[in-house]
């Protein structure tokens, strides 16, 4: 397939974690012509660059996988939730399998992509001169995996070692003994604390919003377990599309509002107990009920308060006041973060006290005029997530305008996978999709499979051009915002809006109405001839 010749190439794949992969096998199933280009030298995506401390899925492993039993029958996870190095080790197993790696060109990014409407083709160009012209283009560039670096001041200066957690050295970096900083308190910074917080000789968290960690539930998983699980694998992989974000589980049917407060009590301490998302114990109403939300709130407050020793650690790590409703952020699974804080060589900054003023050749000074000297600073301070991968390459459509200039203002889509204006492009866990509120895996398939089907449609029909109309995309805007607005995370701030990147549109880039909605209204575009698409043929017109 690599030396398929450019005017026959038939679909061009960008990214080869999950969703690339997904597509790649695809394609080689129905015999077209593909080519699959990473920037990166190896497959997995997100768990190719995410090898900072402590880096781990925070999704139950059987879940977060591929669903084709060839590829989990003689796959046993050791832990519940995995490391990053276990996930590498999942996707060498997927490749061992399939022989994937054979079909793709890596270390090779893709930094332009130009629409011919004459010929019906993209000209796809790449940072290493290669020039391929496929039909359809297929974004598979994840939803992580810009990272932000906020324009501190004097960044460069500092004569110590200092990365960010996505672009963290493959032979790491020593902290043993260390005086370290780490920046952000997302799921990462969370993560990379814990890992090494009892290992540096002195840690200071730079914290700007407390994050609301739940119990991870960590398992050693043995093979008895896989054994006896296994069975039920077929039964979980279609569940998790009947689910609401994604998981093996729905969220509680009862309110908050209408229960007693006994029975409030016995479903959180039997929620919390189970770990996982779940252990939030939120009820049917906690999403859209301000008083549900505070209750769950009360609750996660109170155990996360019992672990802390220190009552200004208490107040910073759980504050009286929830620092975001509970479900407009994301949540984020730890084992020993906590205890972390309750460690003599730790501190925390708060950055709404005491802002970073600037980086020095010694470390940080903050706006008390105080210089914290360190030897490594850890970056966890996110990523341009959901629209930055896309809006990063220089993708022109009709008329020459590029995708970061259609979205300036806000994001439009249809169904979140294909943008009008660029015709034959689709795009995977990408914007106005359910991606980033459920589990990765479980929309990559049916999403792959919707658009592999798109391109099958057209093939068998003689198609070569198909196109959203842009009254498709207001209605589908329509409806991703009116969801949001009946929800309390239309009060939060963080990378689900872009409202963590400077200058970027603040809105929700996420499908709130959940899994089996948005599946189900892909399934009826296609079933009624993909109306909200205008499909033609070159040189037979309109179809
Ligand atoms: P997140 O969740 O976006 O977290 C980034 C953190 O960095 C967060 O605590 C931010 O504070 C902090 N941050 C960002 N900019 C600054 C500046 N300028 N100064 C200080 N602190 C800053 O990214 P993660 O990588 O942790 O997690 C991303 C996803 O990966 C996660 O949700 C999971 O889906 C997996 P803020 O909260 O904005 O006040």
């Amino acid at each position: 397939n690599l030396n398929v010749a450019s005017e026959d190439l038939d679909v061009l794949i960008v990214g080869a974690g999950f969703s690339g992969l997904y597509q790649l096998q695809i394609f080689r199933k129905l015999g077209y012509s593909f080519k699959v280009f990473d920037v990166a030298a190896d497959i997995g995506g997100t768990w190719y660059w995410n090898r900072y401390p402590g880096a781990r899925v925070d999704t139950p492993a059987f879940i977060y996988t591929f669903s084709a039993e060839e590829l989990w029958k003689d796959w046993n996870w050791t832990e519940k939730y995995p490391s990053q190095q276990e996930m590498r080790a999942y996707f060498q197993h997927v490749d061992d399998k399939l022989g994937l790696k054979k079909d793709i060109t890596f270390n090779t990014r893709v930094v332009s992509a130009e629409w011919d409407d004459g010929e019906h083709r993209w000209t796809v160009k790449t940072d290493n001169g290669l020039v391929v012209q496929p039909r359809f283009l297929i974004l598979a560039t994840g939803s992580l995996t810009v990272p932000y670096i906020p324009a501190f001041k004097g960044l460069e200066k500092f004569q110590g070692v200092c990365h960010h957690t996505g672009r963290w050295p493959e032979e790491g970096v020593a902290v043993k003994g260390k005086r370290v900083a780490v920046v952000g308190t997302g799921s990462t910074g969370v993560q990379v604390i814990q890992e090494i917080g009892p290992e540096v000789g002195h840690l200071k968290v730079f914290q700007r919003t407390p994050i609301l960690c739940l119990p991870m539930g960590q398992e050693k998983l043995d093979v008895e377990t896989h054994i006896k699980q296994k069975p039920l694998y077929p039964t979980y992989f279609r569940f998790r599309l009947q689910t609401f974000a994604g998981f093996p589980y729905n969220p509680y049917p009862k309110d908050f509002t209408s229960s007693t407060p006994e029975e409030r009590i016995l479903r959180q301490e039997e929620y919390w107990a189970k770990g996982g998302f779940q252990s939030i114990g939120a009820f049917n109403d906690t999403a859209f009920n301000q008083e549900s939300n505070d209750g769950v709130y009360a609750f996660w407050r109170s155990k996360v308060r019992a672990r802390l020793r220190d009552p200004k650690m208490q107040e910073k790590l759980a504050p009286t006041v929830c620092p975001h409703p509970i479900g407009g952020r994301r949540l984020s699974l730890e084992q020993t973060y906590y205890e972390v804080f309750n460690q003599d060589n730790v501190d925390l900054i708060d950055l709404n006290e005491n802002p970073i003023a600037e980086f020095t050749s010694k470390g940080i000074v903050t706006g008390d005029g105080k210089e914290h000297e360190f030897d490594v600073i850890v970056l966890a301070t996110g990523w341009d997530g959901v629209t930055g991968a896309m809006t990063k390459i220089d993708i022109r459509g009709i008329g020459g305008q590029t995708v970061a200039e259609k979205w300036k203002d806000g994001v439009y889509t249809n169904l979140g996978m294909t943008v009008s204006g660029f015709p034959n492009m689709f795009f995977m866990s990408g914007p106005q999709a359910p991606t980033a509120f459920s589990v990765g895996p479980s929309c990559i398939e049916p999403q792959g499979d919707w658009i592999a089907n798109v391109i099958k449609h057209m093939k068998k029909n003689h198609l070569t051009k198909i196109e959203a109309t842009p009254e498709a995309e207001q209605i589908w805007r329509g409806m991703v915002m009116s969801i949001h607005d009946k929800l309390l995370v239309r009060n939060a701030r963080g990378w689900w809006n872009g409202a963590n990147i400077p200058g970027k549109p603040a809105e929700i880039l996420s499908f709130l109405g959940g899994v089996p909605t948005y599946f189900n209204r892909c399934t009826e575009v296609a079933e009624n001839g993909y109306e909200g698409f205008v499909l033609s043929g070159k040189g037979n017109g309109q179809a």
